[in-house]
């Protein structure tokens, strides 16, 4: 038996991870603005035992944008509501920290983890679309090493925040009428290069101290970020070399950082498709890519290498590298997908349909078996601490999983059986915050 144990999240996203997934007869269409799809597949995650529910975000949309970006939840408002439905599982909520405010973040992360006893984490991120600019006054979005820059501090302050309340701060004693200890709050006092920040907050010591921070980026300042300040790293990984090279480089940063490698999880994407057999599964996969319209893959291929236009001729011609433009974006994504393109020699529209697939991240299919074997292997050789689970289209391919892939987990002793604490902190195996 293996003690240690494989962290899950469930990365929710609508009808579905591949881009196809919303015209399959079995995914829930309406799935981006329904509570009571949310609310079901919450509540199967939870059946699971998994560790946490993660909820991406943007913030703009233009008119090439697939339906999962058109119209969706704001995802602090969905995990609030996903709190009341639930009463185990983590809540990861992106929010971004290129246009957003210290003090907004803190507080909300705070009520947060208050209102959910414990539940919270915040998937930090830059913001890699350039449109998002647009919305937040005249600037142009910020260089890639400036918005690390200004995440570095955002995160800083926030940390300020959440320890600006003492533990035991908050008396509330009706005979002698003392509500606070004074002595227990501090101001923050702020000033730095992005911001100025007076505090204290006004929210008390949390149930974590600090929610689980995350950080989804895996360019050289990403890592050099999450070494420093995250809890959890989700990664897109095609294949288990460049997974252990990922995750080696990381737990090494992390040691340079001074923290323990234990201390911060990687958790790859992963896209299962389950079924009786890998011929079965397979067809899932085609089915599924017989619903991809040629324009929306190509538009996200476009944004995931820096905003390139392709003629019809060069739609059946290998992706040159050498005209790409360089990218204020995603570049580690984007790095991966120009990987991908030249160790399978994929045309231009060959390879936009395989990113459609699980917008790069790893696909694989099987049967119940074949799929523990492989999250087994990633698990033990260094590979992964854990996987954040991207159905291709929910709920149907999330049921199966649930069903028939987490007991095989479990007679493996790879994953609990039961949740064992009550905070997302316990449940990944991490130490709470002092405050
Ligand atoms: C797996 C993964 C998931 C991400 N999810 C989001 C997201 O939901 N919203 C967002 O604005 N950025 C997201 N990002 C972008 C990063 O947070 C970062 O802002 C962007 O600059 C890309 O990071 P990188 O260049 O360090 O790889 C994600 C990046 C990765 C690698």
């Amino acid at each position: 038996m293996m003690s240690k144990k494989m962290r899950l999240g469930v990365f929710l996203m609508g009808a579905g991870h591949h881009i196809g997934a919303w015209r399959h007869p079995k995914a829930a269409a309406d799935a981006y603005e329904s509570i009571d799809f949310y609310r079901q597949v919450a509540l199967l995650a939870e059946k699971g035992k998994l560790d946490m529910l993660f909820i991406s975000d943007a913030l703009s949309l233009t008119e090439k944008s697939h339906p999962s970006e058109l119209v969706r939840f704001e995802p602090l408002t969905l995990v609030s509501a996903l709190a009341m439905t639930t009463a185990k599982i983590g809540l990861a909520a992106t929010a971004s920290t290129t246009y957003n405010e210290p003090f907004h973040i803190a507080r909300k992360f705070a009520s947060i983890d208050h209102l959910s006893n414990g539940r919270s984490a915040w998937n930090i991120v830059t913001s890699y679309y350039e449109e998002e600019a647009y919305n937040f006054g005249d600037l142009p979005h910020p260089p890639h090493a400036k918005r690390y820059e200004r995440a570095a501090e955002f995160v800083e302050v926030a940390k300020k925040l959440w320890r600006s309340w003492e533990r035991g701060a908050v008396i509330r004693n009706q005979q002698t009428g003392i509500y606070f200890d004074a002595n227990k709050v501090h101001a923050v006092n702020h000033k730095g290069k992005y911001f100025s920040v007076k505090g204290p907050l006004n929210a008390s010591a949390l149930p974590q101290g600090e929610p689980v921070l995350i950080q989804a980026g895996s360019s050289t300042y990403g890592t050099k970020f999450a070494a420093r300040y995250a809890d959890v790293v989700f990664t897109a990984q095609q294949h288990l070399r460049g997974a252990k090279r990922f995750y080696r480089n990381l737990k090494e940063q992390v040691a340079a950082a001074g923290r323990l490698p234990e201390e911060v999880l990687v958790m790859p994407g992963i896209s299962p498709i389950t079924a009786n057999s890998k011929e079965e599964a397979e067809a899932i996969y085609e089915e599924l890519q017989s619903l991809l319209d040629e324009e929306t893959s190509l538009a996200f291929l476009s944004d995931y290498l820096g905003k390139v236009s392709f003629s019809r001729k060069q739609l059946h011609q290998p992706l040159s590298i050498a005209d790409l433009p360089p990218t204020n974006g995603n570049q580690s994504r984007r790095d991966l997908i120009v990987e991908l393109a030249s160790r399978e020699q994929l045309t231009v529209l060959q390879l936009a349909r395989r990113v459609a697939g699980a917008r790069g991240h790893h696909i694989v299919c099987g049967s119940p078996t074949q799929i523990a074997d492989v999250m087994e292997t990633w698990f033990r050789e260094k590979g992964a601490d854990g996987f954040n689970l991207m159905f291709p289209y929910y709920p149907g391919l999330m049921e199966t999983f649930i069903e028939q892939v987490i007991p095989i987990l479990q007679q493996r002793g790879l994953f609990r059986l039961d949740y064992e604490g009550e905070t997302l902190r316990s449940h990944l195996g991490l130490h709470e915050h002092q405050v």
